[in-house]
């Protein structure tokens, strides 16, 4: 029997990734535990109005103790991997400024052990966003070259403790959102704002957000430097960088509009990508900013090309983009100089590009998976891909019936024709190796707090109780469909 033949057969290939994905901030909770540092969310949600239900992580969903629980739920689900993130300020509560805390390192050795004795593979990220806050008070984070030595030495420690078990490493979640979120709009911390964004009163210079992504870029490719160097011979794992993704679709059929398009993913994802694999920022990029850009040094170059085992992909929806480059537009989301002048709009003559959700920026279309992933695989030579997040997040309902909550066949739909669209992708021929679905549970949604509910799991938030929703039920049948032909073709 071949692996493709068969009725039943999977279009996902063999030892495929199936599992769900989180972060440390939004799921462990534990924030002052076993000699943790505070970091860049401690600090930040405790600043009245930055978030919305005025709630921060210092609980979450309680994680960090709970967490051979919710790996009971992920053999259930039947699920081979899981997706999270490590707490720097956990490891090093102070950065290189201060000792290596071995509770955390300790914490994260029986974390990984009690995974790995279910069969999960550990998919681990090094840092989702959050920072210890000493190298924010220190030197502005992101905005100083130092942070590439903090980076460097974090990604080393974590390599040197973890990496024997930990085979798939991702460096940095979402540099794209850090960066235009913490140093442009000014809603994630540092909340700095920049040009027309914001009204918060720090930060002000356009070129902020270009500064904090050349430092990212340097920091990511000194960590695969290390890990290249010293480790991956003998551990065998691979490392990549997990970004955040749009699929854009031009408003009209024009040149102009077509032209936005390759603008646009310039300016929000090959920033990151194109540097990393090519050694160069995008042609769209250096002629809009020229010396706003900042340049890489040969030493730099050296480092940076074909810095990446795997892409990383997480995919919620999908836009519209008009040019207004060549054409005026009015002030908007993306137009301005610093976003590469492209409007981004998710309606053309009213109607939506795809069903809107409870989730401001979110649009149901499923197409946007598949053409994302072939568009990634275009352009960087068909490099390894993981989903490594797509969910649908729903409001806050806790004031309905415990059955309508726990009953989000949204979720189930929106799922089913994303993986629909991604195994069309994958007939295609691109070398996609994973899917993590966000999220296992409930948690902790950046600036809306607990309002939006991303879990395949429902958590009551004064108990701390899980119970599994339709979704999960779902998502246990889809992997098993799409894993049992191949345990069948390895026994037989
Ligand atoms: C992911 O972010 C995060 O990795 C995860 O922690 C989060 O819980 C999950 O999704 C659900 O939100 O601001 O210009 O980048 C995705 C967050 C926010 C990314 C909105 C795209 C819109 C455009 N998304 N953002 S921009």
């Amino acid at each position: 029997i071949s692996e493709k033949g068969g009725l039943n057969s999977s279009p996902f290939p063999r030892n495929f990734l199936f599992g769900t994905a989180s972060s440390s901030y939004q799921f462990e909770g534990a924030f002052l535990t076993d000699g943790k540092g505070l970091n860049n969310w401690d600090n930040f949600t405790r600043k009245p109005g930055n978030i919305l239900d005025g709630s921060n992580g210092d609980i979450a969903v309680d994680h960090y103790h709970r967490y051979l629980e919710d790996f009971d739920l992920m053999n259930y689900l039947g699920v081979n991997s899981y997706r999270f993130s490590i707490s720097w300020a956990r490891i090093l509560p102070k950065g290189r400024f201060g000792a290596v805390n071995w509770a955390g390192i300790d914490h994260y050795n029986k974390f990984i052990n009690a995974l790995l004795l279910k069969g999960i593979q550990p998919f681990v990220t090094l840092t989702h966003y959050d920072i210890p806050l000493e190298l924010e008070d220190r030197y502005g984070a992101w905005l100083s070259p130092k942070v590439q030595e903090d980076f460097e030495y974090y990604a080393d420690i974590c390599f040197k403790y973890f990496g024997d078990r930990v085979k798939y490493w991702a460096t940095f979640n979402e540099p794209n959102v850090l960066v235009i979120r913490g140093y442009r709009s000014g809603i994630y911390p540092p909340s700095h704002c920049s040009g027309l964004f914001g009204n918060c009163t720090h930060g002000n210079s356009e070129r902020e957000p270009f500064i904090a992504a050349h430092n990212i870029i340097l920091s990511h490719a000194a960590a695969v430097t290390i890990y290249r160097t010293k480790y991956q011979k003998e551990q065998g794992g691979s490392i990549g960088i997990v970004m955040n993704t749009m699929w854009l679709e031009p408003l009209s059929n024009s040149l102009e509009d077509k032209l936005a398009i390759e603008r646009a993913q310039a300016f929000y994802m090959n920033w990151f990508l194109d540097p990393i694999v090519f050694g160069k920022y995008p042609t769209e990029m250096l002629e809009i900013l020229g010396s706003t850009l900042p340049v890489f040094l040969k030493y730099d170059l050296a480092r940076l090309k074909n810095g990446l085992d795997f892409i990383g992909i997480n995919h919620y929806s999908s836009f519209f983009i008009k040019d207004c480059f060549f054409s005026v537009c009015k002030p908007g989301p993306g137009n301005s100089r610093t976003e590469g002048f492209i409007l981004r709009t998710a309606e053309k003559n009213g109607i939506f590009i795809g069903e809107p959700t409870d989730v401001e920026w979110l649009y149901v279309y499923p197409q946007g998976m598949n053409k994302i992933v072939t568009y990634i695989k275009e352009r960087f030579h068909n490099i390894p891909m993981y989903i490594t997040e797509n969910g649908l997040g729903e409001k806050d309902n806790s004031n309905s019936s415990i059955d309508v909550q726990l009953n989000d066949v949204k979720r189930v739909k929106y799922m089913s024709s994303y993986l629909d669209a991604l195994a069309a992708a994958v007939r295609k021929g691109a070398d996609v190796r994973g899917y993590f679905a966000w999220s296992l549970l409930d948690n902790f949604e950046w600036n809306d707090g607990y309002t939006i509910r991303f879990g395949l799991h429902h958590v009551d938030y004064a108990t701390l109780n899980r119970t599994r929703k339709l979704s999960a039920t779902w998502y246990k049948q889809f992997v098993a469909k799409h894993t049992a032909s191949k345990s069948s073709i390895a026994s037989a």
